[in-house]
């Protein structure tokens, strides 16, 4: 069986970070050890706080046991970090468990619609940036894009030269496959677009534009195209599985009249993605 490893925290409610990493490249039929980096009673965009309790000190000893055991990852998959010495120490991981087929996938999980999440800082942006410059693939949208370059926020009026143009400058940041989601360049579309460096390759994928935003989408998708790239599935097939495994997710929180507001409902469309995967 693969074996992948997620570091990010625990929102003990909220489905985003660990709570859906887990359950959906289980589901994809691959094991998921975890680094859990805090512990959030909610993740941050509940309105009366949140309780926070850092893991930060775990991280090294655990990695350090776990070179012991001699354990080894078929990718190395990292989300919301909460600090510099969070990002320095997730670098470490990639280095201490990085062999010749390791995948490394980083989401800069960290700002959306323009804005950095509570906490952050641009200084923090351009740190994230130096950890994406070691990953083959990562998968900002174009909030996280223009904070990990230090440049403005293109907004909703762009063209397609503007994201071929950010996609080259995040592989100048050392990625190989950068992967820009919430791509809107159509009307009544929305998707991803991606450069592969090294083929100097475009792919671009869109599905039904849907007029809503939800909390975890964005790791619902690199926890699902992590676990599409394990199971063997191509760079572009992944895409596509990942992009359409959030919309189903969304459609089916959109077709529930009383959902939550905080996050979608992955879990009842799990069995069409072990579906579409095969055992
Ligand atoms: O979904 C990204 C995410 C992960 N973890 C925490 C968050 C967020 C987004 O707000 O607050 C703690």
């Amino acid at each position: 069986m693969k074996k992948v490893v997620s570091i990010q925290d625990i929102s003990c409610v909220g489905k985003c970070s660990l709570t859906v990493a887990l359950p959906i490249i289980s589901a994809m039929g691959v094991e998921t050890a975890i680094i859990p980096t805090a512990v959030l009673s909610t993740h941050t965009a509940f309105q009366k706080g949140w309780t926070f309790h850092d893991l930060t000190a775990d991280i090294a000893p655990i990695c350090a046991h776990w070179k012991k055991e001699g354990f080894h990852f078929d990718a190395l998959y990292s989300g919301y970090l909460g600090s510099f010495e969070q990002i320095d120490l997730t670098a470490q991981l990639f280095a201490d468990f990085r062999g010749r087929d390791t995948l490394v996938l980083v989401d800069p999980a960290m700002a959306d619609n323009g804005s950095l999440y509570p906490g952050f800082t641009k200084e923090f942006a351009l740190h994230m940036a130096k950890l994406c410059g070691k990953a083959d693939i990562i998968v900002p949208n174009l909030t996280e894009a223009s904070f990990l370059l230090g440049e403005p926020y293109l907004g909703s009026q762009y063209t397609e030269q503007d994201v071929r143009r950010v996609l080259k400058k995040l592989a100048a940041l050392g990625c190989s496959k950068p992967v820009l989601t919430g791509i809107q360049l159509e009307p009544g579309k929305e998707g991803v677009y991606a450069y592969d460096a090294k083929q100097d390759s475009w792919f671009t994928y869109s599905t039904r534009h849907l007029p809503v935003r939800y909390h975890g989408t964005g790791d619902i998708f690199a926890s699902t195209l992590c676990g599409a790239l394990v199971r063997g599935r191509g760079f572009e097939e992944s895409l596509r599985i990942a992009c359409d495994f959030v919309v189903r997710c969304i459609e089916l929180t959109e077709a529930e009249p009383d959902h939550n507001w905080y996050g979608v409902n992955f879990e009842q469309a799990i069995p069409d993605l072990i579906q579409r995967l095969g055992r």
